[in-house]
């Protein structure tokens, strides 16, 4: 299709010819991130800045935004005929919509809050599952794999408000044009150079990693003078959106590893609804995804907030720390 192709049509169009892609679902997610743009975009000027005052389920503090972007996601796609329950960072448990609905929603409605304050880009990540049997959902019919996923995708609020999403049938990326308030088709068919000279993890915590990070990280560093006889550069926004964003434009390879700060923690971040939907977009866009040693989409899930070990990204630099971990 054609540049200037809105999301609604092109979305559209595809479920025309293909009626398991939840469309409807997906055009109610991209409107909801309309708005949630706009409030980010106001920031101070409404006096969203700053935080809540509450924590979540995490045990992190919500930010004013964070509440605002979860609010604005319920109330969109609560309307939703098709959609049977919502499951949310921000909620402990799972929110009903509607008991006839086959479809689950996950999101993180604005992950890398810490950067709203510093107007540093944020997004939100949200996953679509079916539900596989009549009546009302449970917390149980969420616990599923994400090669599972029906659909997956993310909005990025930064200098351009993009939306990246995927059904399956490869990784497609629209921009916000703000004259008409429509995604408009920039990209299709994303795909993520194998090979890569970028590498994104914070490096404060390298005195904790596990010595399959620490040799690969070490390697890089070392530069052409090393075993990989290149150099690379570094980047880290603290943002998973804003560098998965940076990876599907350019390559790169993203971590965030377990590390001994709390070794029964597996990582850092949610398995449901940061590493499922992001290892979707990064393996359709033909990179790899792992925890270290297993691909993430094939990860068992056993609730809902678990948390995983990252590493993603082009393809060769993931197998290459994959190989690391398995020692091979
Ligand atoms: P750190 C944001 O809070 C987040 O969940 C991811 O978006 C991001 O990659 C990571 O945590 C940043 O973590 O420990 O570097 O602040």
């Amino acid at each position: 299709m054609s540049q200037g192709t809105t999301f609604t049509q092109y979305i559209s169009a595809l479920a025309a010819k293909d009626s398991s892609i939840p469309s409807s679902l997906l055009i109610s997610v991209s409107n909801a991130c309309k708005l949630i743009a706009k409030q980010v975009e106001q920031g101070a000027l409404a006096g969203i800045i700053g935080s809540a005052g509450s924590g979540n389920v995490q045990g992190e503090t919500q930010q004013k935004l964070d509440i605002i972007s979860n609010d604005i996601l319920l109330q969109a796609c609560g309307k939703e005929a098709s959609l049977a329950a919502m499951a949310s960072e921000e909620m402990e448990t799972i929110y009903p919509a509607n008991a006839q609905g086959n479809l689950l929603l996950l999101f993180d409605p604005l992950d890398g809050s810490s950067n709203i304050d510093v107007n540093v880009s944020i997004g939100t990540i949200f996953s679509i599952l079916k539900k596989n049997h009549a009546g009302p959902a449970t917390e149980q019919d969420f616990l599923q794999s994400g090669k599972d996923q029906l659909a997956a995708g993310y909005v990025v609020y930064g200098p351009q408000t993009s939306l990246v999403y995927t059904t399956g049938q490869g990784v497609h990326m629209f921009t916000l044009d703000h004259e008409t308030n429509e995604f408009l088709l920039i990209k299709e068919n994303v795909q993520i150079s194998p090979d890569t000279k970028e590498f994104a993890i914070n490096m404060s915590n390298m005195r904790h990693w596990d010595q399959p990070v620490r040799r690969y990280v070490d390697e890089c560093l070392a530069g052409v003078e090393g075993s990989r006889k290149k150099d690379f550069n570094m980047r880290w926004i603290a943002s998973m959106v804003a560098d998965v964003h940076r990876i599907l434009c350019r390559g790169g390879v993203f971590m965030y590893p377990w590390d001994k700060r709390d070794p029964s923690k597996p990582g850092k971040l949610r398995l449901m609804y940061e590493a499922n939907p992001m290892s979707f977009l990064i393996e359709q866009a033909g990179g790899a995804s792992v925890n270290g040693k297993e691909r993430i989409l094939g990860l068992p899930s056993e609730k809902l907030h678990q948390r995983v070990s990252v590493v993603l990204g082009s393809k060769n630099e993931v197998e290459l720390i994959q190989k690391y971990h398995l020692g091979t």
